[in-house]
């Protein structure tokens, strides 16, 4: 895609420590290891998260890219380090140890473990596991608070929340979010509804009592974007093509939509498209938004607003069949120590990467190497928009 910004991750779930590069990044953005901690505080919050986050208390450490508070323009790096590493450092030994670390064999179904076995040639399969767990989401969301600090100079602000846990939703309306934060910056499941929270919470109850999961789905809204995010005339420019491979690309993340988005399918075109309106003072604007802030590929101006499915997680605590890699006998999938439900931590996490989409997209538009170009650049825009409406 070759956009300015971009980030890799690194890291194994129980290995020392996670690492994200992310580059292009403009100079002069003031910014503290706090502003990323609270961003992690708040991944790791959720009802229904196993023994994992008692341990866990993620902190950042810049390990480059800023300096005197402010970055410099030049790659960022940034270590979360694992503590639960010393429970597993036998384990996960960088180096081979005499002792033997026995295999495991049996691939749950749902996971990476099968397919990405076959794939590396692996029988172990926690050669797999460990980087395919969500673990590595804690990366991304460091990497999406830096993103959301350059996004927070251009006063376009991020909100989530969660709308539904299994069979249980909360059947408010988006726009509800901003009077509901308070709330929702509350709720141990991210839910604005008090009463849909509780049926939520005796859901995640029952399915932990059956050794089940549950998934659900999150709702991700940006204020503040101006016009033209993104690009109608090339499939991988598109903004709402590159906010779904970025949700998708969570992991247990099974479906995105953007605006009313599989509900328009049901729909008369009338019925489903945003008028337009122009006043003076307000220049064009909208009175609904079911297109979610994107029209051709591009934002409109409105509030962006996309949701995710994330799918019950694949670790069950009462295992569902499987075949073991190396004997190929009928067993029992793995029971390792998990979640039973981590709705509200994807929530954040599809803040997060939504976040760094908007930046990429920003960055690209008002393309500049320190922050106060940027800012030239946006405002010499603003002004070409105004004077057009
Ligand atoms: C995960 C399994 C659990 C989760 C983990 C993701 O970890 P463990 O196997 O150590 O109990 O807690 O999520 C995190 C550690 C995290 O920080 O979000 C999995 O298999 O994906």
């Amino acid at each position: 895609m070759g956009s300015l910004i971009r980030y890799i991750t690194a890291g194994e779930s129980h290995g020392q420590a996670l690492v994200v590069i992310l580059e292009g990044i403009p100079s002069g953005v003031r910014l503290r290891a706090d502003y990323i901690n609270r961003e992690l505080k708040r991944r790791q919050i959720g009802y229904g998260r196993g023994g994992r986050m008692q341990i866990e208390k993620d902190k950042v450490k810049i390990l480059s890219g800023i300096r005197q508070g402010k970055t410099l323009g030049s790659p960022i790096a940034l270590l979360i380090p694992n503590l639960d590493w010393e429970n597993w450092d036998k384990v996960m030994a960088v180096e081979k140890k005499d002792e033997e670390i026995p295999f495991l064999t049996h691939p749950r179904p749902g996971h990476a473990d099968l397919a990405g076995g076959i794939k590396y040639g692996f029988y172990d399969l926690r050669n797999v596991l460990e980087r395919a767990s969500a673990r590595e989401t804690a990366a991304r969301v460091a990497a999406g608070a830096v993103c959301r600090k350059v996004l927070e100079e251009f006063d376009i602000y991020l909100y989530s929340r969660v709308i539904r846990i299994g069979r249980e939703r909360d059947e408010s309306e988006w726009n509800l979010i901003f009077d509901r934060y308070p709330l929702i910056e509350k709720s141990v499941l991210r839910c604005g509804d008090r009463e849909a929270e509780e049926r939520m919470k005796r859901l995640i109850d029952e399915a932990k009592k059956r050794g089940d999961t549950l998934g659900g789905v999150f709702e991700v809204v940006a204020m503040g974007l101006p016009v033209g995010l993104g690009d109608y005339i090339q499939w991988d420019l598109k903004l709402d093509a590159r906010l779904a491979m970025a949700l998708m690309s969570i992991q247990a993340i099974v479906g995105v939509e953007i605006g009313l988005g599989f509900e328009t399918a049901k729909r008369f075109g009338s019925e489903v498209q945003d008028e337009i309106f122009y006043q003076k003072e307000k220049g064009f604007y909208r009175k609904t938004n079911n297109c979610g802030g994107i029209e051709g590929g591009m934002s409109n101006g409105e509030p962006l607003v996309v949701r995710a499915a994330m799918k019950p997680l694949s670790t069950l605590a009462k295992p569902l069949s499987s075949v073991d890699v190396v004997s190929k006998k009928k067993v029992k999938a793995a029971k390792e120590r998990s979640d039973v439900c981590a709705v509200p931590a994807a929530s954040v996490i599809g803040e997060a990467v939504v976040g760094i989409e908007i930046a990429r997209a920003m960055r690209e538009k008002f393309s500049g190497d320190s922050l106060a170009e940027m800012k030239r650049n946006y405002l010499s825009y603003q002004d070409y928009v105004r004077k057009r409406s």
